[in-house]
C-alpha cells in the first residue's frame, strides 16, 4: 500500500526506496512480564522471524534500479529494539543477535536507531558492528528517521521533508457487534508542515495505543490530529480516513 509519493507500507514496515524501516520491537518483552508474574507465551521471537520473512517475501518483486536487487540497501532499526531498562538479559542477548544476524542476510547495512529502552545497547550492537545513532537522516529522500520520544533540534527538522518515528505504538479500535478489535496502524500527518509518518510497533504481544481514547506519548503528537490518516495493518493495509472522523463515529455509545 502505498501511504505517501514512493513510500510504502509493507505489512508493519515501511518501505522508502532501498531502505526498510521497522520499529519497536520490544525483544525480551515477554521474560520482563514473565518476572513480573504475568504468564505470557514466550514464543514471540519465532513468531517476529516469521512476520519478518513475510515482508521479506513480498520485497521479493519490487522495482528497484540497482543490480544487486536481492537485497536491500539498508534496514533501520528505529528504537526499542529491546525492551528491557538498564540491564540486558540473557534471552535478550541471544534474542537480539539473531535478529541483528537475520535481518543481515536481508540487507547490506542495518542502522539502529537509539529509543528509550534502548539505554545500553551499545554492547550488543558492538558485538556485530553495528552503529547506534540518536537520529538517522536519510539523504536523497530528505527523511529523518528518530524515535520520536524527544524532539530533535529545531536545524535537523528544518531540513527535513519527512520525519519518520516510531515509539506510539499505534493502533486503532474498531467495533464490530458487542466486540471491539484493535489493529496496528500507521498515522500520516504533519509535523511543522513537515510530513510526519508514525511507524506501528513490531512486538507481536501488544496491539498498541488508540489514539482515539488513549493518551499520547510522542511531543510531535501532542497536537490537533484530526486530519491524521490511519492505515490499518491486518492480512494487508487498509486506508481508514482521517482520525477525526473515526473518533466521531465513537464505538462508546
Ligand atoms: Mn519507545
Amino acid at each position: 500500500m502505498q501511504l505517501l509519493k514512493g513510500i510504502h507500507a509493507v505489512d508493519l514496515a515501511l518501505l522508502l526506496g532501498d531502505t526498510l524501516i521497522i520499529s519497536d520491537v520490544h525483544i525480551g518483552f515477554e521474560e520482563a512480564l514473565n518476572k513480573q508474574g504475568m504468564m505470557v507465551p514466550r514464543d514471540h521471537f519465532p513468531q517476529l522471524i516469521a512476520r519478518m520473512e513475510g515482508i521479506f517475501a513480498r520485497l521479493q518483486g519490487r522495482p528497484t534500479n540497482r543490480k544487486k536487487a536481492k537485497k536491500l540497501r539498508q534496514i533501520i532499526v528505529n528504537g526499542d529494539l529491546k525492551h528491557e531498562f538498564g540491564t540486558i538479559s540473557e534471552q535478550e542477548w541471544r534474542h537480539t543477535l539473531k535478529f541483528l544476524d537475520f535481518l543481515k542476510g536481508h540487507c547490506e547495512k542495518i542502522i539502529l536507531v537509539r529509543g528509550n529502552h534502548d539505554t545500553i545497547l551499545g554492547p550488543i550492537a558492538r558485538k556485530r558492528g553495528i552503529e547506534v545513532h540518536d537520529h538517522f537522516f536519510i539523504e536523497g529522500h530528505g527523511a529523518l528517521v528518530c524515535h520520536g520520544d524527544k524532539l530533535p533540534s529545531s536545524e535537523l527538522i528544518q531540513k527535513s521533508k519527512i520525519i519518520i518515528i516510531g515509539h506510539e505504538h499505534p493502533s486503532v479500535a474498531l467495533r464490530s457487534g458487542s466486540r471491539v478489535e484493535k489493529y496496528k496502524c500507521f498515522y500520516v500527518g504533519q509535523y511543522q508542515r513537515r510530513t510526519l509518518i508514525v511507524l506501528p510497533s513490531l512486538n507481536l504481544l501488544t496491539e498498541g495505543s488508540a489514539l482515539m481514547h488513549d493518551d499520547v506519548l510522542s511531543p510531535f503528537l501532542k497536537q490537533r490530529l484530526d486530519d491524521f490518516e490511519v492505515f490499518a495493518v491486518e492480512d494487508k493495509v487498509y486506508r481508514f480516513g482521517k482520525l477525526g472522523r473515526l473518533r466521531k463515529k465513537d464505538f462508546s455509545s
